[in-house]
């Protein structure tokens, strides 16, 4: 059986946790609190000496870390990954966006939102965050405006990976009424076979700092 260390407070985590579910491929979830420092233990660094999750173990013992490496190995053969070299280069196209362009801004806005305060000093530092936030939402509004899904007709690891933070960049204060065609592709996803929610505790309930 599969085993997934996650934090289910993660965009990152839930990448692989929707895929997982969409693909209907059973698995064991580890849960590893992240703000709380467990993944920097001994024990964890052993399964990923980059101290993060998620991290994917297979059968064999195996641990891959990486959201969008984890997505990639579990969409082989499937209809979410393309069979064709340059729909796979798409779809890692996509995956790079998103880690180099798109999280470091729209994820990193939510996670200061849900656990530090804006403060005169930061200011500066937040609204630089939420201008690249809406330059990489605006990359996928105009791709969006053309196609259903980022790769075209069908969803692939690459909607999946965008999908996870920009669904909830609300939560980092990043409005997107704006994006009229990234809304309506959001909107798309609970109607796929399998969907599940983004499972993320709630500012007013979280244990950690709301
Ligand atoms: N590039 C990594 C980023 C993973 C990541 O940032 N994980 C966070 C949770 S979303 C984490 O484990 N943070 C704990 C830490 O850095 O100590 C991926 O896409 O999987």
């Amino acid at each position: 059986m599969l085993k997934l260390y996650d934090d289910p407070d993660s965009g990152n985590g839930y990448k692989a946790r929707l895929l997982l579910a969409l693909l209907g491929q059973p698995y064991d979830l580890v849960e590893v609190n992240a703000i709380q420092g467990e993944t920097r233990r001994e024990a964890f660094l052993t399964k990923n000496p980059n101290g993060r999750i998620p991290v994917l173990e297979l059968e064999d013992g195996t641990f891959l870390p990486e959201s969008n490496a984890i997505l990639f190995y579990l969409a082989e053969e499937t209809a979410y990954l393309p069979a064709d070299s340059l729909g796979r280069a798409r779809a890692l196209q996509w995956m790079f966006f998103e880690q180099y362009s798109h999280e470091p801004y729209v994820a990193v806005l939510r996670f200061w939102a849900r656990h530090t305060d804006k403060t005169r000093e930061n200011e500066a530092q937040w609204a630089e965050r939420e201008k690249r936030g809406y330059d990489a939402l605006g990359v996928m509004e105009r791709t969006l405006t053309e196609q259903h899904w980022l790769l075209g007709g069908t969803p692939s690891i690459a909607d999946i990976s965008l999908y996870a933070y920009t669904h909830v960049a609300d939560q980092g204060g990043l409005d997107l009424s704006r994006f009229p065609a990234l809304r309506a592709w959001i909107d798309r996803f609970p109607d796929l076979e399998g969907y599940v929610p983004f499972s993320g505790r709630l500012r007013a309930t979280d244990d950690r700092k709301a």
